[in-house]
Parts: structure tokens; sequence; C-alpha cells
């Protein structure tokens, strides 16, 4: 039995996403943020600096999974392993695509996603008054050239790898997610804009921020 550590609001959602696409039940034992706790409920609530959490992930960042005795954090890794685990469409046909889902993964992980979260948390995700209009504008101007790379590699099938929707696309596309507070870039960038909205319109994706919008923000 696969168990994912996480709340639907932390990158646990890439996971859930993915078991939602392939299938398989999951048990979500839920860890919080430390950090969105207040201090006096802290020690009542499982979170990423609980001694229990920290067995599992001693980094203590969610999310985490014991896939049958298998325990691994790194929310593309999990991915990655479960994709290949169930196989399918989703997952590498050979080598070269295993590498090339590896290659976007790093590439998302590197390139894309320290920029983009700081698109999300000075546009969107942070009272305005801790916004820094500066740092947001920064971070924009850091992702065009990767936002270009991206148009440019969406820009034959749509698709990362293999003419079809992959693994590769769910984790690469749940990084892109964070920079949607900045639509220039999408504007710049129509083929990425057009298959972020296709991977949105997922069943999967869809049941996962169902899930999500259930939880308190
Ligand atoms: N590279 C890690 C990052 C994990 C991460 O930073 N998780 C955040 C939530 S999305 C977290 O646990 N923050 C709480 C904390 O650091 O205490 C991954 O992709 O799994």
């Amino acid at each position: 039995m696969l168990t994912i550590y996480g709340v639907y609001r932390s990158r646990a959602s890439r996971n859930i996403w993915l078991a939602n696409e392939l299938g398989i039940p999951f048990r979500l034992e839920r860890v919080m943020q430390r950090y969105r706790l207040l201090p006096e409920i802290a020690g009542q609530v499982l979170n990423t600096r609980s001694p229990a959490f920290l067995a599992i992930n001693p980094n203590g960042h969610v999310p985490a999974i014991d896939d049958d005795g298998l325990v691994l954090h790194e929310s593309l890794a999990i991915n990655l392993y479960l994709a290949k685990k169930h196989g399918g469409p989703l997952a590498p046909a050979d080598p070269a695509e295993d590498a090339r889902m590896t290659m976007w993964a790093l590439w998302a992980a590197n390139e894309v996603e320290p920029n983009a979260l700081t698109v999300l948390l000075h546009r969107v995700s942070r009272p305005p008054a801790e916004r820094d209009p500066a740092l947001a504008q920064a971070a924009i101007e850091a992702l065009r050239a990767p936002f270009a790379v991206l148009d440019q590699a969406l820009a034959a099938s749509g698709y990362l790898v293999g003419g079809r929707f992959t693994v590769a696309d769910i984790n690469t596309a749940e990084i892109v997610r964070f920079a949607m507070g900045a639509p220039e870039l999408f504007a710049a960038a129509p083929n990425v804009r057009n298959w972020l909205a296709a991977c949105h319109a997922r069943e999967a994706f869809k049941a996962m921020m169902a899930e999500r919008e259930k939880e308190p923000a």
C-alpha cells in the first residue's frame, strides 16, 4: 500500500495527481508544513518538524512516501519511481525516454522552480504587505529564457516526451503552475499556455485540485 505524507496544499499535489492518473490507491497521512501552524497547536498536529515525520524524511519537508517499505522523499523522484513501477503510457518506454523524463525533472527543479516559487510568494500567496514587487519582477525576467525553451520543446507535439502525456508533463506542469501569477510569461509562450491548460483539464488533476480547495489556505 502506498502512503503519501503531506497535504494537498503542498508539493504532495504532484504525487497525488500522478496517483490519480495511474488509478492507484493511496493513503494520505496528513503532515502539515510546520510554518503554517500556530506554535500553540504545533505539538498536536503531525507536521514537518514532528519527530515521527522526521523519522520518515529527516529533511523535514513534504512530500515523502512509504511504498510497501520503500521510503522516498523528493516529489519529482517519487513521481518518476511510481510511473516506472506502474508502467503504461505515463512511464518511459525505453532508456532514451527515461533519460528525457529525468532531464525535464531536473531542468524544472533547477531552471524554473526557485524563480517560479518567488513569483508565487510575491505575486499571489503572501499577504500584499509582505510582497516584494521587485523580487517578483526579477524572477519573471529570469523565467523568460526557460519559458522560451519550454515553448520550443512543446512546439512539435504539445507534450515533452514521446509525443504523449507522461510523468514528465506532470512534474514540469506542477512547477510551471507556481508561475501562474505572471500571465505575461504565458502570453509570450503560447505553447506553454496551451499545454498547461490541457494538463489542468485532465480529470486526475481536477480531482486533486478539488480536494486541495477543501483544505484551509
Ligand atoms: N525538493 C523538495 C521540496 C519539498 C518542500 O520544500 N516542501 C515544502 C512544502 S511544499 C515543505 O515541506 N515545507 C515545510 C517545511 O520546510 O517545514 C520536493 O520537491 O519534494
